[in-house]
């Protein structure tokens, strides 16, 4: 356990990680169709495949970043890599994949030339396949930190499929950037010896090369799920301890058909936020008494601060780290000005070792303080209230009812506090609660993309008509949607296996 390396099943063996029935016999078809458009494109057989599942995250929004715990479950929803090595010493790398609206990218194979601007994001160059190149830089950064050979760099022919839907808060690219990842590793044979922590690690680092600040909560639940378990994940260092969800209750997942392309929008909504709430940390620090000299090279995060806050908070009678937001954090939003009289240094020095912040400076007014921190603490709280509530002896209906009234505060603090949420989200998470869900949220980073309701087991078929009707039907009869492709926007998920690699 304290080790635990990823699966590598053998491909004729794909139950473990998909399941029984028809979750498994679609898999197959996946993989023989996968395996027939490879030769097809490349004229050879693949030498390894891997995959890696998206997630839902069910609490903690916007707090892996802070270093708060959060709570989600891998889907069945995955990305399959198939990799080879080229042998014909051309030094390219070919990234293809099953979906032809999707061209196929290349690079060169000199990690250090395969271009990807992670400094300079440029939006109209972002290309689907900069997120294999993802991973193919850092897995170079790691084995160069990590002395080991992986000998001269060599074409690479790859491709790919996906069923993870893009842009919908289920982490795609996550579920991309660690299959490509582990994929590159077993390639060239470096997967032994390494814990699914440190690959979780790695993977992390590996997806902020696309310009995003991300916590790690993606890449851990992808590459340390287990087939029937939530995860409650913790960061510095990473862990995962399996939560079992009460019977009775199921996650539905139903997309606001709204798009978030969160590469290209970093510097105004992620990154922003990321930022924004540097500077409350920053602010909390030097109120409770740190010298600003210190606070600004000491703290990166609101959970760097919170002992500080728990403690001014304790001497007044509570231990709460919203106690310190309130008194010391103004509720209307701060000028760069009016922090750097309490910084007593230019915000762009504070930011000068990160550039896709300094682009977060350049694109912000004002910056939401208050806010920004009364989420991130009162999030991270309402993750814990979740697990105890799991874990504790109430009765299922009470514990159900409870875990949904959790998943509303998060959604309501996310859309008032984080604004993070959308008009289509708000009006999804609407007809949700209408048709009788126990609670629902938005999931992910946002701006766009899934929400999740808890639902119950045995009202989960009529739940979803009603949504389709409800939600849906207007978009159909709009041409937005297909009526065909409604069970891709909308589906009850249970919590499916994590990241493996397969051989033949
Ligand atoms: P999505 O929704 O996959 O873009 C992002 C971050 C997470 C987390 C959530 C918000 C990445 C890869 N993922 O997820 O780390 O911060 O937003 O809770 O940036
Ligand atoms: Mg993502």
């Amino acid at each position: 356990m304290a080790h635990e390396e990823l699966p590598v099943p053998v491909l004729s063996s794909l139950e473990p990680v998909y399941g029984e029935g028809s979750a498994f016999e679609e898999a197959e078809l996946r993989f023989q169709a996968l395996k027939s458009k490879f030769s097809e494109l490349f004229g050879c057989q693949p030498d390894v495949f891997a995959r890696a599942p998206g997630r839902v995250n069910l609490i903690g929004e916007h707090i892996d970043y802070e270093g708060y715990s959060v709570l989600p479950m891998a889907i069945r929803q995955d990305m399959i890599v198939a990799i080879r090595k080229r042998t014909d010493g051309e030094k390219v790398l070919r990234i293809a994949n099953v979906n032809e609206k999707y061209e196929m990218c290349t690079y060169p194979a000199d990690p250090s030339q395969a271009c990807l601007c992670a400094f300079d994001v440029d939006l109209k160059n972002h290309k689907w396949g900069h997120y294999f190149i993802c991973g193919y830089k850092g897995f170079y950064e790691y084995v160069k930190l990590k002395g080991i050979d992986a000998g001269e760099p060599v074409g690479l022919d790859v491709l790919v499929d996906g069923t993870v839907p893009t842009g919908s808060g289920l982490s795609s690219s996550a579920a991309f950037v660690c299959s490509s990842t582990i994929a590159i590793m077993a390639v060239f044979n470096v997967n032994t010896g390494i814990s699914k922590k440190e690959i979780a690690q790695l993977t992390c680092e590996c997806e902020r090369h696309i310009g995003t600040q991300s916590g790690g909560m993606d890449q851990a639940i992808s590459v340390m799920a287990k087939s029937g378990f939530a995860e409650l994940i913790d960061f510095n260092p990473i862990r995962a301890s399996d939560v079992q969800l009460p019977p009775g209750g199921t996650f539905v997942i139903a997309h606001s058909l709204a798009e978030s392309q969160k590469a290209v929008t970093a510097a105004t909504n992620y990154n922003n936020r990321v930022v924004e709430c540097r500077l409350a940390a920053i602010v909390l620090g030097i109120k409770l008494g740190m010298e600003p000299k210190e606070v600004v090279s000491k703290v990166k995060t609101l959970s760097d601060v919170e002992g500080l806050c728990v403690s001014f908070a304790g001497n007044h009678g509570s231990s709460d780290p919203l106690v310190a937001v309130k008194e010391f954090l103004n509720e209307a939003p701060y000028t760069a000005e009016e922090i750097e009289k309490i910084t007593e240094e230019d915000l762009s020095s504070v930011f000068r070792d990160s550039p896709t912040s300094l682009d977060v400076l350049r694109a912000a007014k004002h910056f939401k303080l208050f806010q920004r921190a009364y989420h991130v603490y009162s999030e991270a709280k309402r993750v814990h209230a979740f697990r105890e509530t799991v874990l504790s002896e109430l009765s299922d209906e009470d514990m159900l009812k409870r875990l949904g009234d959790l998943m509303n505060d998060s959604h309501h603090s996310c859309s008032v506090l984080y604004e993070c949420s959308c008009p289509e989200l708000e009006e999804l998470v609407k007809v949700c609660r209408d048709n009788g869900a126990l609670g629902a949220r938005l999931t992910g980073a946002g701006w766009g993309g899934c929400a999740v309701a808890l639902v119950k087991e045995k009202i989960v078929p009529q739940f979803i008509l009603d949504l389709k009707e409800s939600f849906y039907r207007s978009r159909i009869d709009k041409g937005i949607i297909n009526t065909n492709d409604l069970g891709l926007y909308v589906f009850a998920s249970k919590p499916s296996s994590g990241a493996a690699i397969f051989k033949f």
